[in-house]
């Protein structure tokens, strides 16, 4: 019996050393150690046994089984590392290759718009900030001078969020909470821009997308003008469109501002001449600018009194379309190929 045993044992060792798989494996196990198995018709013999012959069988036959279990354990962990050697090997990609194709992709252009204006400020010594898109209330309306119910919030055309309490949660309508948030985490001085998308309830046309990239800037210190202001949006200009573009400011409104301008540039296209883009005038709409409301230094903490601040806004994507002669923003969202990889 004990020989018998044995034999079982060891032709058992060898079919589970031969599992060429771990489903194999899987098979050999309920035909080695399962009710229709060697060991299994073996101890079914134990009981015709004499009670010393029988512990000892019995005692071999756990041995067998025990054996056999840890062979099996064994090599499962050895096919299953083999399996995951042979499918990290198949999943293997050169990144080293290079494929010769003439269509490379590159970044879009309101991106590369948006890393020049980056760039021209930072050579200016502003740093770039970023927030959220979805914001509150406070800090898109209410901070900036705007309380509930003032009639400057219908100026926005706001996309509001169904969170929380009615027209509490919004899709921001310019990038100017930024601002406030930057302002509440550090103190003065700021020199600032903050990049980002924004939303309004605009059906999209020619000059006008619902969701659009803004870029403001916001500067706070001691002692600044109003000439600092315009100093800075002329050199602006100048670094990004050329020494030939120049700024001119009109009287305007912002609740956030006092008092407020918008700025025009030297037409780009005609140079000031008057032409078809520019209405005759010579001129192109940018943007807004201010001095800080006081307002607005007082919901973030700043004493009116001893700062003083200007800050300036303007649309990416219609700067991206004066730079290269696009007649009709929604091309910038077509994802038409043959627009696209003209720049
Ligand atoms: C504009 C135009 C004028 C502006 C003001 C502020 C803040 F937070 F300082 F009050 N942020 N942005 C501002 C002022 C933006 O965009 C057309």
């Amino acid at each position: 019996m004990i020989d018998e045993i044995h034999a079982a044992r060891d032709e058992a060792l060898r079919r589970v050393e031969a599992a060429a798989g771990v489903a194999d494996l899987d098979g050999a196990e309920s035909a080695l150690l399962g009710k229709r198995s060697a060991l299994a018709a073996l101890r079914q013999r134990l009981g015709a046994l004499d009670p010393d012959e029988r512990r000892e069988a019995g005692r071999a036959l756990n041995e067998a089984r025990a054996r056999v279990e840890e062979a099996l354990a064994a090599r499962r962990s050895e096919l299953a590392a083999g399996a995951r050697a042979d499918r990290l090997e198949a999943e293997r990609l050169d990144l080293t290759e290079v494929v010769p194709t003439r269509r490379r992709g590159h970044l879009h252009l309101v991106t590369q718009t948006r890393d020049r204006l980056e760039d021209v400020f930072v050579g200016m010594g502003f740093v770039v900030a970023e927030g959220p898109e979805v914001e509150t209330d406070w800090y898109n309306f209410e901070a900036l001078n705007m309380p509930p119910a003032h009639p400057a919030r219908s100026m926005w055309d706001t996309l509001y969020v169904d969170l929380g309490p009615p027209e509490s949660t919004l899709l921001r309508t310019h990038t100017s909470p930024v601002q406030v948030r930057v302002m509440q985490a550090q103190s003065p001085p700021i020199y600032a821009v903050m990049p980002g998308r924004t939303y309004r309830r605009d059906t999209a046309d020619a000059s006008h997308l619902p969701v659009f990239h803004q870029i403001e800037g916001l500067v706070v210190d001691r002692r600044i003008t109003f000439g600092d202001l315009a100093g800075t949006i002329e050199a602006f200009t100048n670094a990004y469109f050329g020494p030939d573009i120049h700024t001119r400011l009109r009287p305007s409104y912002f609740p956030f501002t006092e008092p407020s301008a918008e700025f025009d540039i030297t037409c780009v296209f005609c140079k000031g001449d008057g032409c078809r883009s520019c209405g005759q005038v010579g001129w192109l709409e940018l943007g807004g600018c201010g001095m800080v409301h006081p307002n607005v230094f007082r919901a973030v903490g700043y004493d009116p009194e001893e700062w003083t601040g200007f800050a300036f806004g303007f649309g990416i994507d219609r700067m991206t379309a004066s730079r290269h002669g696009i007649d009709d923003l929604r091309e910038l969202l077509s994802n038409d190929i043959r627009f696209l990889e003209q720049f």
